[in-house]
């Protein structure tokens, strides 16, 4: 596990894995990005840990939608570097080649790298991203198994495939919210969490965002409203099918 002594990681609540301990990677970030509510720090040994509510306790089985909201998913630094000194990603090449080997221009094929930027960008517009304001990344189902084939989903009628697949068709269930994580089980609990606030910063001056128009360099603008809008455009066609 890292040992970095001002890392925390998180440990689950309620649940009856409440032993569980995030110390390591990709989980870790995610968990701390979550906003649930805080319990306090703990240590265990010579690591330290932060409690967090478990969003899935008193769910069986529960099946989970992520759902990335807004119009763009890099951070304006990310451009800002990409123009200046790119640093090239051959991971993201490789990411992005296996989604699509032709994606690449010819130098990024000779390079064998794409910088962040590209590559996020990339992602967001052969996604619903760009155009509808949010897109899936990925349910996982009760039995675990976890599905990730969304990448190409471009449009609204893809989209509300997807959640009658998420819901299967159970339409009852169906929540709304200004969300991105989607939980349901068997007995028809259903919650909606805005999570996921890691790339989230202050607006420096006394500026305002809209959050409801598109985003164009300097404005800040998140599009967050426009995902919100497609979502609900898209779940109430889910409705009427
Ligand atoms: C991921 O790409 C996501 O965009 C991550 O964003 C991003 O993490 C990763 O960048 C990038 O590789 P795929 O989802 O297509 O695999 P998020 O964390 O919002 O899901 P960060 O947060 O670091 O930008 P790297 O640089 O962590 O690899
Ligand atoms: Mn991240």
């Amino acid at each position: 596990s890292s040992s970095s002594t001002s890392s925390c990681s998180s440990i689950n609540l309620s649940s009856p894995e409440s032993d569980e301990v995030f110390s390591e990677g990709e989980e870790v970030s995610k968990k701390r990005k979550t906003l649930r509510k805080y319990h306090g720090l703990i240590t265990r040994g010579e690591h330290c840990y932060i409690r967090l509510e478990d969003l899935l306790s008193g769910l069986r089985r529960p099946v989970i939608m992520d759902c990335k909201m807004g119009v763009r998913t890099y951070q304006v630094e990310e451009l800002t570097k990409a123009q200046s000194k790119a640093t090239l990603r051959s991971d993201m090449y490789q990411k992005m080649v296996k989604i699509d080997p032709s994606a690449p221009s010819e130098e990024e094929h000779a390079k064998k790298g794409v910088t962040k930027w590209r590559y996020l960008q990339w992602r967001d517009t052969t996604s619903s991203t760009s155009t509808l304001g949010f897109r899936i990344e990925g349910i996982m189902m009760e039995d675990g198994s976890i599905q990730r084939d969304f990448r190409k989903i471009l449009t609204i009628a893809q989209v509300t495939d997807a959640l009658l697949y998420f819901t299967r068709s159970q339409l009852d269930i169906l929540v709304i919210g200004s969300s991105l994580l989607f939980v349901h089980d068997h007995s028809n609990k259903a919650n909606v969490w805005m999570i996921d606030f890691g790339k989230t910063t202050p607006v420096p001056d006394a500026k305002e965002l809209r959050h409801n128009v598109p985003w164009a360099e300097g404005s800040r603008e998140d599009g967050y409203l426009i995902g919100l809008t497609s979502l609900i455009a898209s779940l109430s066609q889910a409705i009427s099918v």
